[in-house]
């Protein structure tokens, strides 16, 4: 192609490249949502619907990007974590964040009417804004999941409260305010047990556990992880290889492998002992 004396604007445009060698979550936030739950009539604390057609966008979002580790969704957010290895887009951080926002909202759009068949979707349209944070450590990604799930229960446990006064109750919201404003978790357990005979215990998982989204493989083959063996050279080199070749036949097992939704702790250990290829160095 031809230089034209145009080109120059090019040298405008900024890198941003995000660190090497650390996690990537990509947080998405629905826009405005509380005003589009409205509009739709959500149900209130929590819409099983909606929060289905958030999980069907989040699955299809990870089926279309193989580098995704795991995705973490609650109310109208998900985040997504990228392995700290990946090199996806070189790790542009605009091009990974407005590919996730516009993959999720396109699916959410898509497949609104399978989730709301007697709603059609009108302008304004849901729309949904995206930000990259960086974590150096496991650590560090562990307590921000962490984060984002102690969230999702205490909103919940104060929703549910919340609405429990409202809908059964017969108080009006500045009445269920007052009521909860100071209130520990144990209160509002027993406000929900004595009063209306809810064992919060039994909500749905989804409801206070939010929605983790990961691969999950039926079985992972013995010996799958190779090793490097530096009897001689040749041989080095041969491993390497095989090492190479190992490399794509696990990137390939990544796209085949079982998409899951699980409303389960993602605080304690277990989840993650249990799934070690989550957060192991070799993704
Ligand atoms: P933003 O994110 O700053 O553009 O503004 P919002 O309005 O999206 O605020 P945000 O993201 O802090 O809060 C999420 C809103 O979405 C909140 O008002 C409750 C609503 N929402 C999310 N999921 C459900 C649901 O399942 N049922 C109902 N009724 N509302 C929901
Ligand atoms: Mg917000
Ligand atoms: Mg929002
Ligand atoms: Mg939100
Ligand atoms: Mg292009």
């Amino acid at each position: 192609m031809a230089n034209s004396k145009y080109e120059y604007v090019k040298a405008f445009e900024q890198p941003d490249l995000l660190l090497p060698n650390t996690w990537i979550v990509v947080r998405i936030d629905g826009r405005g949502f509380h005003k589009f739950s409205s509009k739709y009539a959500f149900e209130k604390p929590n819409d099983r619907r909606a929060l289905d057609l958030m999980n069907a966008a989040a699955k299809a979002v990870m089926s279309e990007l193989p580098d995704i580790v795991i995705a973490y969704g609650i109310s109208d957010e998900y985040s997504f974590v990228f392995h700290k290895s990946c090199m996806l887009f070189e790790r542009r951080e605009s091009k990974l964040v407005t590919t996730i926002v516009s993959t999720f909202t396109a699916h959410f759009v898509l497949l609104w009417n399978l989730y709301f068949p007697e709603l059609p979707l009108s302008p304004p349209l849901p729309s949904f804004d995206g930000r990259a944070v960086l974590y150096p450590s496991v650590q560090n990604l562990r307590d921000y999941m962490s984060w984002r799930q102690v969230d999702c229960h205490i909103n919940n446990l104060y929703n549910t409260t919340f609405w429990a006064l409202i809908q059964m109750g017969g108080l009006d919201a500045k009445e269920a305010e007052k009521e909860l404003a100071g209130s520990a978790a144990a209160d509002k357990h027993e406000t929900l047990f004595s009063r209306f005979k809810i064992n919060y215990n039994n909500e749905p998982d989804m409801y206070k556990k939010g929605s983790v989204v990961f691969r999950d493989y039926e079985l992972v083959e013995p010996g799958s992880v190779s090793e490097v063996v530096d009897e001689d050279f040749a041989k080095t080199i041969e491993q390497l290889e095989l090492s190479k070749s190992q490399e794509e036949k696990d990137r390939k097992r990544r796209a085949k492998a079982i998409i899951t939704i699980q409303h389960v702790d993602i605080i304690k250990d277990e989840f993650w002992e249990r799934r070690p290829w989550l957060l192991s160095n070799k993704p």
